[in-house]
């Protein structure tokens, strides 16, 4: 497959043993091979982390294999092709996945058995590629693993930070973030391309030159990065197809500088050569603010500088005209930082491909498309005008032409209305000068895609409102997914088997729409017997991780009840903390008889906060105090336990979600853009409690709401209830809990004071007060519900039955029909 049959191609193939063999005696011998050449380990003698080293590169050459025969396919097809830009991939653990899509799980487990050791122990060995925040990188984890199996023409491309997303460690309840040098023990995944690599210009000069009797714009640069390609396979399940994710690293480029080294200061004139690594060096930790930073602006445009250079580089390798390009290139946009791509391919058509102005916008209006992510308009970037003009003067002038244009055009349409023009316009005038990023993409955007009903609805009536009414056709949403091979087939094998086994088929895995037929069993006794085991499973598995990073045992016949997410306000873990202080203080002022009723709980907490966010640091401080106390009362026993759990990322997020009773995904609504955890608990057989935001509004009508505990405002009720707030009084058992902080009953009272604030003195912007009494009233309804494991079973069942709809593969196959116009492209078997 994939090679020219010619003859000397069928020699070398030949010469090459044909395929790698995937028998459990040849992996065997492949795994010795890279213990003895690899690794340089003895195979007579080697742990389990070279086991790893060695198995991870023996799966590296397999991959390798059909990366090859899908990219010599796509070039030979010549496909449009969608390029998935995103500054954020979190992709978690590789070697288990992989083995997985590729078919030979069980093969390898079997080759390392015989080996002495065992699959499941190695793999723990591998630490997780960090290289995003939260949901957002997660997210294109997750759309990766579907274009591959969907067999779509796509690369992904991003940064190869140097540093990942910090590790979060917890001192006295206080979170301290630690550096995550994850390339430090090597990375098997990678490929680097140092044949693959680009200079990447910043600051300097703009000139001109007369050229064929036209005027041309050069950019002079005052500085140059070399950009090199570092490629990480990415399979499909069920096919050969492998796409690739390209990140780019900063080295030092040859050109720069040579100016200072002929001033003879050569140590110095190196060490400030070595500087250029710093831009790709580490990942910006804050998630949504990230406004004017000129390093911040210098990874953007380093990241797509690269991007476009290869895009078009590859391009021209099949086409000798630009007529065609917005035939063959889709560009997506996760969100609005990789936007400098925008001007960026401007620059390139007309200064260096020297198209005419109107034939490069032509092509430029028709490939980009942008996803949003955020419902706060505040949250989008702006980058100063200073900044902007002394890094990178050439996109200037061209943001400003865009600009102009679109100006023009927007006069004639809605005339001298120049607070709305002044809204839209790309530039912000005031007494710093900035650019809008979110106002460039939506102008130069084909479409605008939201990534939930919902948060496409408040894009319309907020974020986006004016130019919604302008182009109401530019903008759709898909509503996110997530992956099922990731988040069921990999992460709960016992619940894949099961599913399988009473769907009588394992096509689901392909086509998740099938996990629909497992509602005609929602009420067999069979299946809840055995959907109960593997659920305990889980269970102990998850008790057992939790006392061995926290210290404190927990029951499995408890109820456990989990918030893993980013920490944030709108998130409202300090909701789900006062509800647990509440409950007890409840516990301890019952009656002996009550307490023989209350249903024992274990409360999980996990995630990271951005480390200059105080709120939010206050939130896991909180966490741990009220722990502290509820842990240590021997008045309240396995009755309700509160556990923090440390250093929240995609391996932790594989062994909670399947372990979990109850999952809370409980933002003030109208915050949450979609949310995409709730669909991962979904898919694991957990009960969402939850208000009506984002996403979750699409989960209730699939599954139901009575198969869930849904509570709070609407989404269209929060302006109004903000604006009533001062007049309304919050529920006394609210206030008193409140005070309970307020008061110092866990320590720290000093500290804790501004959350309190926040509350009762300064508005409650997030509606903890108004949303408490219902939320209450659900906890109190999943309790009752737990007791009768009959209903919870079947809840349990029908949400994963519900959850085929939020696979990234709907989603990924919306985008490839409704927006970037690409067609799968299957590589032969
Ligand atoms: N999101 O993770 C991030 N980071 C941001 O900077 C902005 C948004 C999240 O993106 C997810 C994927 O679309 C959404 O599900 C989530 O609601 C949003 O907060």
């Amino acid at each position: 497959a994939g090679l020219a049959p010619d003859s000397k191609a069928e020699r070398m193939f030949g010469l090459m043993d044909g395929f790698l063999r995937n028998d459990p005696l040849s992996l065997q011998k492949d795994i010795l091979y890279h213990v003895e050449y690899t690794v340089a380990r003895s195979r007579f003698s080697f742990d389990d982390f070279e086991a790893y080293q060695a198995l991870a590169h023996s799966v590296r050459d397999r991959l390798i294999e059909r990366w090859h025969d899908t990219q010599q396919y796509f070039k030979r097809k010549d496909p449009k092709r969608l390029y998935f830009l995103s500054l954020e991939f979190l992709m978690g653990r590789t070697l288990s996945n992989s083995i997985t899509n590729l078919g030979i799980r069980n093969q390898y487990a079997e080759a390392l058995n015989q080996l002495g050791f065992e699959l499941e122990v190695v793999a723990e060995q591998e630490g997780d590629a960090a290289l995003g925040n939260g949901g957002l990188a997660r997210l294109s984890a997750c759309q990766m693993d579907s274009l591959a199996t969907l067999d779509f023409p796509a690369w992904g491309y991003g940064l190869r930070y140097q540093y990942g997303l910090f590790r979060q460690v917890i001192l006295d309840g206080f979170q301290h973030e630690h550096p995550d040098y994850w390339l430090n023990f090597g990375n098997p995944w990678e490929i680097e391309r140092i044949h693959v690599s680009y200079s990447v210009k910043f600051y300097g000069t703009v000139e001109e030159e007369v050229l064929n009797g036209e005027k041309n714009k050069i950019w002079v640069p005052g500085e140059m990065v070399e950009a090199v390609a570092y490629d990480n396979p990415i399979p499909g399940y069920g096919t050969r197809n492998t796409i690739n994710l390209r990140l780019w690293a900063a080295k030092p480029s040859d050109q720069d500088d040579v100016e200072s080294f002929n001033t003879g200061d050569y140590i110095n004139s190196v060490i400030n050569r070595q500087r250029a690594e710093t831009i790709s060096n580490v990942l910006y930790p804050d998630d949504r603010s990230y406004q004017g930073k000129e390093l911040r602006l210098k990874q953007q445009y380093f990241f797509v500088s690269a991007c476009i250079q290869d895009i078009i580089r590859r391009f021209k390798d099949t086409n000798n005209s630009f007529d065609v390009f917005t035939d063959k290139v889709a560009l997506q946009l996760n969100d609005t930082h990789p936007a400098l791509a925008i001007p960026e391919v401007m620059r390139v058509l007309v200064d260096e491909e020297h198209l005419g102005w109107n034939q490069a916008w032509g092509i430029v209006s028709k490939i980009f498309f942008l996803t949003s992510h955020t419902v706060q308009p505040e949250g989008s970037e702006k980058i100063p005008v200073d900044l902007m003009e002394s890094l990178l003067p050439r996109h200037l002038e061209i943001i400003y032409d865009i600009n102009f244009n679109f100006m023009e055009e927007l006069k004639k349409h809605i005339g001298s209305d120049y607070d709305r023009l002044s809204r839209m316009s790309i530039v912000e005038e005031g007494p710093v000068k900035n650019i809008r990023v979110a106002n460039l993409s939506v102008v130069c955007c084909y479409s605008v895609n939201g990534v939930s009903r919902i948060h496409l609805e408040l894009l319309k009536t907020r974020v986006f409102k004016d130019f919604f009414e302008y182009w109401p056709e530019k903008f759709q949403f898909k509503t996110n997914g997530v992956t099922q091979r990731r988040w069921i087939v990999v992460s709960n094998p016992s619940l894949c088997a099961l599913i399988s086994k009473w769907l009588g088929t394992d096509a689901w895995i392909r086509d998740v729409d099938l996990l629909m037929g497992l509602r005609e069993h929602a009420g067999n006794a069979d299946l809840h017997q055995e959907w109960q085991m593997v659920r305990r499973v889980n269970k102990i598995r998850l008790a057992e991780y939790i006392e061995a990073m926290s210290g404190v045992k927990v029951s499995p016949d408890a109820m456990f009840d989990v918030q893993v997410k980013r920490i944030h306000e709108y998130k409202r873990q300090l909701l789900n903390l006062l509800g647990i202080i509440h409950r007890y203080d409840c516990i301890k002022n019952m009656k002996e008889s009550d307490r023989r009723k209350v249903v024992p709980r274990v409360c999980i907490i996990g995630g990271k906060a951005a480390p200059g966010y105080e709120a939010a640091k206050k939130i896991i401080k909180l966490c741990h105090a009220v722990g502290e106390k509820i842990n240590n009362d021997p008045d309240i026993g396995d009755l309700l336990k509160l556990v923090f759990i440390p250093d929240y990322n995609v391996s932790v997020a594989e062994l909670v979600i399947p372990g979990s009773d109850l999952s809370q995904h409980i933002s003030t609504a109208g915050h949450e853009a979609s949310g995409t955890s709730n669909m991962k608990f979904l898919m694991n057989g957990c009960v969402l409690l939850a208000t009506s935001d984002g996403s979750t509004i699409e989960i209730i009508e699939e599954i139901g709401e009575e198969n869930m505990f849904i509570f709070g405002a609407k989404v269209h009720e929060v302006p109004a209830l903000r604006k009533k707030h001062a007049e309304m009084k919050a529920p006394l058992q609210f206030a008193r809990v409140v005070r309970m902080v307020r008061d110092g009953y866990f320590g720290f009272e000093d500290y804790f004071k501004p959350l309190c604030d926040a509350i009762d003195k300064q508005g409650d912007f997030y509606l903890l007060g108004h949303d408490f009494a219902s939320y209450l009233e659900a906890q109190a309804a999943a309790d009752k519900a737990y007791v009768d494991q009959e209903k919870w079973t079947r809840m349990s069942i029908l949400s994963t039955a519900g959850s085929g709809r939020f696979s990234s593969d709907r989603t990924m196959a919306d985008y490839a029909e409704k927006a970037w116009g690409i067609k799968p492209c299957k590589c032969p078997l």
